[in-house]
């Protein structure tokens, strides 16, 4: 495949700031491609650049990184040929040539990755209307016919909201149901009725980031004690109300995102500790939390339920809790095998969460997943908090067989569009679509 132009553009995404959209051409084919971008992001991810001219978006303009796909990275592969996403990412990382992409910026060359692997799949599987997951499925080598059991961020804290609430992510789980429609509904169906039931409460039913509801839930600035408690009870409530079985069709995930509550400026080596509702807990308080939680209610799943740099921590938790927990590392792993080998060899987390623009190419994306499915680590593919109507990875989901996928709410075109690609997906596949729930 010939790549014949590439154009790239400031847009803007669901929070509003600007990102990146890239066009790539091969002939008369043409694909396209919109990088993502965190809030809560971990030290390790590769660098986003911004142009930080406070003239311009407070700052926040991604001109730099329009102008390095332009000047930079469109002179290197137009007028080339690409027979793999490889040579096509190895060149993009040698055109960066420093280990976390911070001379070109991620954001400068995922979207470039990300449409190379559009338009590679359009020619590779020119009659079939849907090639971007199949011709994932085929790099990645597995069959690609899994629909994703979705982690649905129903209820918003820590930096996507402005309610005290210390916890980022309260998810919903539909996994006890027979395809990913039916567990699609069941989420959306709890969502509408947690809604009524915040009103009823006299709540507000606004919400965050991700679409979540983010009602403050005590008057006070930081949520005290009991509140997240509170929160867990709400989504019980939910589910319960609208008629599913809590803990058979539905249970519950978290993303504590805990490096955002960690006490910072704690001496080199110091123990890691965490100011939450209201008292300054260390790891094995905060485990003993976790664990308590776990007896009350249905929790399958905990991402950074302790900070980034607190490995001691992690491996405790997993000690203690990986058996019956999905444990999963995002700010910790960073979508990075480095740090995901680090965690495999100190016995360290179960699960993996995957952020493209963690790592800044299709290619390192999946060798991260490779490597957590060999050592047997489960994966959820994730959307940012900032995001757009790319719906990249609900083809990644997938394209891949990676079995969860969490991308926010029920409401909000930013989530739904990927939920939507995964209908689309599920009638494409016919008979041969398997849901990752249950069967
Ligand atoms: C996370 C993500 C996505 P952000 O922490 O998992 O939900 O948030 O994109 O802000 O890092
Ligand atoms: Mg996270």
């Amino acid at each position: 495949m010939k790549i014949t132009q590439c154009v790239a553009r400031e847009i803007l995404d669901s929070r509003g700031y600007p990102t990146v959209e890239v066009d790539l051409y091969a002939g008369n084919l043409h694909a396209s491609a919109i990088v993502p971008s965190g809030a809560s992001t971990g030290e390790g991810e590769a660098l986003e650049l911004r142009d930080g001219d406070p003239k311009r978006y407070h700052g926040k303009g991604v001109l730099k990184a329009v102008h390095y796909v332009e000047r930079e990275i469109a002179p290197a592969i137009v007028g080339k040929e690409f027979v793999r996403q490889s040579i096509f990412d190895d060149l993009l990382r040698e055109l960066d040539g420093t280990p976390n992409k911070s001379r070109l910026g991620a954001n400068s060359i995922l979207p470039v990755s990300m449409a190379f692997a559009r338009l590679h799949a359009m020619t590779a599987y020119p009659n079939n209307p849907m090639p971007l997951s199949q011709s994932i499925a085929h790099l990645y080598g597995c069959h690609g016919v899994t629909l994703p059991v979705p982690l649905m961020n129903v209820f918003n804290g820590g930096k996507h909201a402005d309610n005290g609430i210390a916890i980022q992510e309260f998810m919903i789980v539909p996994r006890g149901f027979n395809k990913y429609s039916e567990a699609l509904r069941a989420g959306a169906e709890v969502f509408h009725q947690l809604k009524k039931i915040l009103h009823k409460k006299g709540l507000t039913t606004a919400v965050g980031d991700e679409g979540g509801f983010a009602p403050k839930i005590s008057d006070e600035d930081e949520a005290g004690p009991g509140s997240h408690e509170k929160v867990l009870a709400l989504l019980l409530d939910a589910i319960e109300s609208t008629g599913y079985k809590a803990g058979s069709q539905i249970f519950l995930a978290l993303d504590c995102a805990s490096s955002e509550f960690a006490i910072k400026g704690g001496a080199p080596g110091a123990k890691v500790e965490y100011g939450f509702e209201g008292s300054k807990r260390s790891s094995a308080d905060m485990i003993d939390i976790y664990e308590k939680w776990m007896s009350n209610f249905p929790i399958i799943s905990i991402e950074d339920g302790l900070a980034e740099h607190d490995w001691d921590g992690w491996k405790e938790m997993t000690q203690r809790l990986g058996k019956g927990l999905q444990i999963v590392g995002d700010d910790l792993f960073v979508t990075n095998p480095t740090f995901l080998k680090k965690g495999i060899d100190m016995g360290v987390a179960n699960s993996l969460l995957v952020k493209l623009n963690q790592i800044g190419t299709v290619t390192e994306t999946l060798e991260a997943m490779k490597m957590a499915h060999g050592a047997g680590y489960t994966t959820v593919i994730s959307h940012r908090s900032g995001e757009s109507e790319d719906a990249f990875i609900a083809d990644l989901a997938v394209g891949t067989d990676a079995g969860q996928i969490k991308t926010g709410s029920l409401s909000r075109t930013d989530r739904t569009a990927k939920y939507n690609q995964l209908l689309r997906l599920e009638q494409h596949l016919g008979s041969r679509a398997k849901y990752a729930g249950r069967q």
